[in-house]
């Protein structure tokens, strides 16, 4: 009897030596959030002039933040499937929208799972299929609603009152704390649906936004001369495109009393048929909102409607521009606010429980988004508000603290990065590169130097045409096609804005004739074809 102490001891060095070892093997754990139109613009890590956001900042100044990482095709949907296969949106198939995602296909998911992995996907995929590979999830219904917001799960669909960010956040905590299995490495897919349109806040964010002015960009008032037929036909300027009563949240009551203000505008959508934009449902995610929900709105709203009733007559463009701008800016900021916040109380969660040490944390978003930058919203271009979005990562022991990288990195490259983190085998059709020579510092082993961008969506809403191109850090090369053939050259490091096509400028053609040779190779080498891109042509 008088022995057991010390067995116990033995014992215990002994577990807890094995238990130390085993640690050091264990795979990581994986958090990865994304946002949906997050703009690097509005996150203070990259610049602090719209917003301030001490929890996304946290992952970068405890990390790596990259300032030239991009997507190959920026749209919601399809910049998802490139995340979730490792391959360009020619080889996924979903190159739009609207196209079908084949679920067939394996997606990194499905590879952790099979690793021993325990997976969950809580919020935004936009799919239209369930994700494949996940033993828990709850996903809202394609674009999915700010308030009150419809869930499909796996065994049944809920409406869970509240607000969606919230909502979100509670769902992938309350995951953490009651349905983890401590003996198993996770991957936590954590996708908000903010800052996506029509950027509605919550009620309290709403108000405090409101008495907010936020300095406008240098190119609000853009007029494209510099530019080719692709940006001048693009229906996503503030001025012309954003609705008051869809956009701004002029009520609809105070719209009618005021005769005819919005502006004339009808989509085309994807099949070429015209969409306007009331049957969008403008106003509809409000109109989800219960008695009590909608009354902790109606102060602001009322303030709104107001000052559009008194101001909105005496208005010229430039000055609706103006107004249009700063509710935007309201209400879109607002809603990061909120991720922000939310963002925090899962980092919170992971330090308090120590689950933080072996655990990398990824911060991005589907895409950019323009805030104001050239006059518009919305997203889809190569330029550069849109072809960039935020990425930063935190890898206790790997990563070297508020480290920067410049690298070109993609979207495309995240698969291959988790499921190398992970020890799990690459497939060998996925088309990235693991970022983690970068994430560890040996930056000598990275040797991509261009990517390549293709866009789709065309004829559909906010009529940006198709193209693809080769950019590098200095030079973006583009080719618009499908109802026009134009080529357009960017010098990234003199034009910053990219106000100027200088194809055709001649002390660009050596250039020119560079890119365009790099430009055919890269698309030799990722497999896009003219062919491949007849079969992608509507009607
Ligand atoms: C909706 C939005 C568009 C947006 C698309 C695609 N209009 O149609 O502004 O570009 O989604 O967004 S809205 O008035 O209905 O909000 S994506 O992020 O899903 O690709
Ligand atoms: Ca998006």
């Amino acid at each position: 009897m008088k022995y057991y102490p010390a067995i116990l001891f033995f014992f215990g060095v002994f577990i807890l030596g094995c238990f130390n070892n085993a640690e050091t093997e264990t795979p990581p754990n994986i958090l990865f959030i994304m946002s949906d139109d997050h703009a690097y613009q509005a996150i203070s890590a990259y610049d602090d002039r719209l917003i301030q956001t001490p929890n996304i900042d946290r992952i970068a100044n405890q990390g790596m933040i990259f300032k030239n990482a991009c997507v190959t095709n920026s749209i919601c949907a399809p910049s998802r499937a490139v995340i979730l296969t490792g391959k360009h949106s020619h080889l996924n198939g979903k190159i739009d929208n609207h196209a079908k995602f084949d679920d067939t296909q394996i997606t990194f998911p499905q590879l952790f799972q099979k690793a021993g992995y325990q997976t969950a996907m809580f919020g935004k995929l936009h799919f239209g299929n369930n994700p494949k590979g996940v033993d828990d999830f709850l996903i809202l219904p394609g674009q999915g609603s700010y308030i009150n917001p419809k869930f499909l799960g796996k065994d049944k669909d809920t409406i869970i009152t509240g607000y969606v960010t919230d909502i979100i956040t509670d769902l992938t905590l309350d995951w953490f704390k009651n349905k983890r299995e401590e003996n198993k490495p996770f991957l936590m897919m954590y996708l908000h649906k903010a800052p996506h349109r029509a950027w509605w806040p919550s009620s309290e964010k709403f108000a405090e936004f409101y008495e907010k002015e936020f300095p406008e960009p240098e190119t609000l008032f853009d007029d494209y001369s510099g530019r080719g037929t692709a940006a001048k036909t693009a229906e996503m300027n503030i001025l012309t495109h954003m609705q008051y009563m869809h956009d701004s949240k002029v009520r609809p009551s105070t719209i009618k009393e005021m005769g005819k203000v919005e502006p004339e505008i009808v989509y085309v959508k994807g099949d070429g048929s015209l969409m306007r934009p009331s049957e969008q449902g403008f106003y509809r995610p409000f109109g989800r909102a219960n008695k009590g929900q909608k009354k902790k709105y109606d102060v602001t709203l009322d303030k709104i409607s107001e000052d559009f009733k008194t101001n909105w007559p005496k208005m010229n463009n430039e000055q609706k521009m103006k107004w249009k701008f700063q509710r935007y800016m309201q209400d879109y900021l607002a809603t990061i606010s909120s991720v922000d916040d939310n963002v925090g109380r899962v980092l919170n969660y992971l330090e308090e429980t120590g689950l933080d040490e072996n655990t990398i944390v990824v911060y991005t978003s589907d895409q950019g988004f323009y805030l104001g930058e050239h006059g518009w919203f919305d997203k889809r271009f190569i330029y550069d508000e849109s072809f960039k979005t935020p990425l930063m990562i935190k890898w206790p022991n790997v990563i070297k603290p508020g480290t920067t990288s410049e690298e070109m990195v993609q979207n495309l490259d995240f698969a291959q990065t988790f499921l190398e983190a992970a020890m799990i085998k690459v497939p060998g059709d996925m088309q990235g590169e693991s970022l983690i020579p970068l994430l560890k510092g040996d930056s000598e082993k990275w040797n991509r130097d261009a990517v390549y961008y293709h866009y789709y969506e065309y004829p559909s809403v906010h009529m940006a045409k198709r193209h693809y191109g080769i950019v590098n850090k200095e030079f973006k090369l583009v080719r618009f096609y499908y109802d026009v053939d134009e080529w357009e050259l960017y010098d990234r490091l003199k034009d910053p804005y990219e106000m100027n096509n200088v194809y055709n400028d001649p002390g660009y053609k050596e250039v020119v004739d560079k890119l365009t040779e790099e430009l055919k190779e890269i698309r030799i080498r990722y497999k896009d074809s003219e062919e491949l891109d007849k079969s992608f042509i509507y009607q």
